[in-house]
C-alpha cells in the first residue's frame, strides 16, 4: 500500500500529464499555425483594398444636374410589396426629376402579388400610364413565380428593364425621387460600374432613423467593408450600366443586399458614392425583419466565400487551431 501511494499521482482529467517537452512543443506548431493564418488573412485584405483603392473613385462633392446631353434612355426599376400608398407620388416625383435632367425614362415596378394592395397599385399604374402619359408599368409576379426583394430586382434589371442605364430604388420614397439624375451621372458619363446612393458621405444623412436601427445598419456595414470601397454598401439606391450585369457571376438573390451583391458578383471596380438624404418611410410598412437580418449574414458569408475561397478556408483552419491552443493551454493550466 505505502508502495502504491509513492508511486506517481494519477492524472486528473484522465489524460496522461504533458511532461516538460511535449507541453513546450505541442502549443508551437499550433501557435505557429494560428500566426500564419492570421498574417495570411491580413495581407489578401490589404492586397485587395490595395487594388480596389487604386481603381475606385468616391466622389462626395456635387454631381452634375445634367446627366447627359439630349434624352438618354434610363430604366427605373422598383421592387414592391404593399406599397400602394406610394406609387403615385414616386412616380410623379421620378418623372418631375428625371424630365429635369433630360432623361428619357421608364418606371418598372416589379410587384410580389399581396392580393388588395396588388390591385390598387395595378389601378394606378394603368391609370398613370393611360390617361396621364407617363412611362409607367407594373410586373406582377404571383405566387409560385417567385418571391423576395432582391429576385424582384434581379428581374427587373436582367428581364423587364430595356435601357441601358439602369437604376433602382425603394418604393417607400426613403429615396428621395429627385436625386435619381444625380445616382445615374456618373454611370451615364462612364465615370463608374456602380454609382451608389450614399448616407455616409459628405452631404448625406440618413433623417428621422431610430438609434437601434443606425446601430444594426452601422455594424453591417462594418461587416461589409472587406468587401467593397463603398461607404453605403447596405444601400438600396443604386445604378448601374447594362455592361456591369453582364459580368455578374453566379448571382445569389438572397436576403436584402442585392446593391452588395451586384457589386462584388459584378466585380465593379470604379465605385462611385453619391450623397442621399434617407427619409423615413411616407406611407406602409416596413417588411424588414429579424429574419432578413439573420439571413444577412448568411449572404456576406457567401460573398466572403465567393470573393476569398482560399483565404476562407485558411480563417477556418486559424479558428479552429486557435480554439485547440486555448483549450490546450487551459488544460496545461489546470493541471499545474
Ligand atoms: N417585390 C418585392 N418587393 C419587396 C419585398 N420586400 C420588400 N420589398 C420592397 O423593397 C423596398 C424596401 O423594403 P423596405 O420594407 O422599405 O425595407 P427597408 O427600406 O430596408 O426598411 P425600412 O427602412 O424599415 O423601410 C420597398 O420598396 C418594398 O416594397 C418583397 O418580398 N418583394
Ligand atoms: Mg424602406
Amino acid at each position: 500500500m505505502r508502495q502504491l501511494e509513492e508511486r506517481a499521482p494519477i492524472p486528473r482529467l484522465g489524460l496522461a500529464p504533458p511532461v516538460a517537452g511535449p507541453r513546450l512543443l505541442l502549443p508551437l506548431p499550433l501557435l505557429l499555425l494560428t500566426l500564419n493564418c492570421s498574417s495570411f488573412l491580413f495581407l489578401s485584405l490589404a492586397e485587395t483594398m490595395a487594388a480596389a483603392a487604386a481603381t475606385t473613385t468616391t466622389t462626395t462633392g456635387a454631381v452634375s444636374r445634367r446627366a447627359g446631353a439630349g434624352a438618354t434612355k434610363v430604366s427605373v426599376v422598383v421592387p414592391t410589396f404593399r406599397e400602394d400608398g406610394n406609387v403615385e407620388a414616386l412616380t410623379r416625383r421620378v418623372f418631375r426629376a428625371t424630365r429635369a435632367a433630360g432623361l428619357d425614362a421608364e418606371l418598372i415596378f416589379v410587384d410580389d402579388d399581396s392580393g388588395e394592395s396588388t390591385l390598387a397599385t395595378e389601378r394606378i399604374v394603368r391609370r398613370l400610364s393611360e390617361e396621364e402619359g407617363y412611362n409607367v408599368r407594373v410586373h406582377v409576379r404571383r405566387r409560385g413565380h417567385g418571391r423576395g426583394l432582391s429576385s424582384a430586382v434581379l428581374l427587373g434589371l436582367q428581364k423587364l428593364a430595356t435601357a441601358d442605364y439602369m437604376l433602382v430604388m425603394d418604393a417607400d420614397l426613403q429615396h428621395e425621387p429627385e436625386s435619381v439624375p444625380d445616382v445615374l451621372a456618373p454611370v451615364i458619363e462612364g465615370r463608374a460600374d456602380f454609382a451608389v446612393g450614399s448616407r455616409h458621405v459628405a452631404g448625406g444623412e440618413a433623417r428621422d432613423f431610430k438609434l437601434s436601427r443606425r446601430v444594426i445598419s452601422a455594424g453591417a456595414t462594418l461587416l461589409a467593408r472587406p468587401l467593397t470601397t463603398c461607404t453605403d454598401p447596405m444601400s438600396g439606391f443604386f445604378a448601374l450600366p447594362r455592361s456591369t450585369l453582364r459580368r455578374a457571376e453566379r448571382l445569389n438573390p438572397m436576403g436584402y443586399k442585392i446593391g452588395l451583391e451586384l457589386m462584388v458578383r459584378c466585380d465593379a471596380r470604379r465605385i462611385v458614392d453619391v450623397p442621399i438624404r434617407f427619409k423615413d418611410r411616407e406611407a406602409g410598412e416596413s417588411k424588414l425583419t429579424l429574419k432578413q437580418n439573420a439571413l444577412y449574414l448568411v449572404h456576406l458569408a457567401n460573398l466572403y466565400s465567393f470573393k476569398w475561397p482560399v483565404a476562407v478556408v485558411v480563417v477556418a483552419l486559424g479558428a479552429v487551431a486557435a480554439a485547440v491552443f486555448v483549450l490546450y493551454a487551459f488544460w496545461v493550466w489546470a493541471l499545474r
